[in-house]
């Protein structure tokens, strides 16, 4: 079976790794969001292509959820006495090492899928993974937090601010230009599902779905989507910031209309949002804690399943 999965950083890592569990035969290939990208100390860094290649690869800080397992920041703590900012951002010895390959590379003239691909020669993830372009797109978030009314980097924004400031709008810059990167629209193509894991739907999915001709891909495929919310809230992180900034309730049943029911043919919520119904689109209830990872692949196998009922 082929799949194909949209993914953000820290759920939709984790989400993979249970859907591995649950079809250790299937062929999956993973779209990674590269909205998150920001250049530090002049080194690109990916966070959620990595988060997913270190989180398979078996290389992730578990409690985190982000970064390298058995980290130290001797690097961090020198940069902060030549007073070098920004010091907000938290990137690691072992993980710098990957930022310098990757930089390195791409001075050299190689695209980004290429270079994912050569990091994850290192890191095995089991996935074939690829940034959704090799265009550079980058999410900005305008913000009134007194200093003036002014558009920041979604890290500074979700990082530094904790998204704590209200966003005006929040917007993938370069995302309209951007061209899918080689292989994503013929994954798509050749896929017998699409999954959209619980990644955030504004600034991971979304931001995918905004590269033009993706969407587009997608729609004609069977899909099935995994609620990042629950009971009325995220499980983690600050999607609601996100979903508020573009005029959308944080909800289960908000979160599938906004991806449209031309988009979604099939939706799983939490059994706490059980009765939730939007048009067009079949839902189903199941536990959707991703708890450890037999319950994750018990939340693939449901997404699975109602596949391939849709199909
Ligand atoms: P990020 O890039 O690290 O923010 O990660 P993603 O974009 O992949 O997704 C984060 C989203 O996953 C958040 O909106 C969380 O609410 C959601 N999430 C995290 N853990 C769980 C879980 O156990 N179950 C469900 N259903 N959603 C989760
Ligand atoms: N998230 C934080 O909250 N604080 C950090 O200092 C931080 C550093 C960091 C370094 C590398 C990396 O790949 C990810 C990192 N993240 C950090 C996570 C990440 O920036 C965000 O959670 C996502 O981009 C939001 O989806
Ligand atoms: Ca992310």
């Amino acid at each position: 079976m082929r799949i194909v999965v949209l993914a953000g950083g820290i759920g939709g890592a984790r989400f993979l790794r249970g859907l591995l569990r649950a079809a250790p035969d299937a062929e999956v290939t993973v779209i990674g969001n590269t909205g998150d990208d920001i250049f530090l100390f002049g080194l690109k860094v990916c966070p959620d292509l990595d988060t997913v290649m270190y989180t398979l690869g078996g290389g992730i800080d578990e409690e985190r959820g982000w970064g390298r397992a058995d980290e130290s920041f001797r690097v961090k703590e020198e940069l902060a006495a030549y007073e070098v900012e920004p010091s907000w951002f938290g990137l690691g010895d072992r993980d710098f090492a990957t930022h310098i390959v990757r930089t390195q590379m791409l001075d050299a003239g190689y695209p980004l899928s290429a270079i994912t691909e050569a990091l994850c020669h290192r890191w095995k993830p089991g996935v074939r993974l690829i940034p959704m372009t090799d265009d550079r797109v980058e999410t900005h978030v305008v913000v009134d937090d007194g200093e003036g009314r002014r558009a920041i980097h979604f890290q500074e924004w979700w990082v530094r601010l904790r998204a704590a400031v209200p966003a005006e709008s929040i917007t993938a810059i370069g995302a309209e230009d951007a061209k899918p990167a080689p292989g994503v629209l013929e994954a798509i193509g050749r896929a017998d599902v699409v999954l959209l894991p619980p990644s955030n739907p504004v600034v991971s999915v979304g931001t995918i779905l905004a590269v033009p001709g993706i969407r587009e891909a997608v729609v004609a495929e069977t899909v099935v989507g995994v609620s990042p919310i629950i009971g009325g809230a995220p499980v983690r992180g600050m999607a609601d910031a996100c979903l508020t900034a573009i005029g959308v309730e944080t909800s289960a049943r908000a979160v599938a209309e906004h991806y449209g029911p031309g988009l979604l043919d099939g939706w799983l919520v939490d059994e706490a949002d059980a009765g939730t119904a939007v048009d067009g689109v079949t839902v189903r209830a199941r536990p959707l804690l991703m708890t450890d990872v037999e319950a994750t692949a018990e939340i693939a196998r449901a997404a699975l399943d109602l596949a391939e009922e849709l199909r």
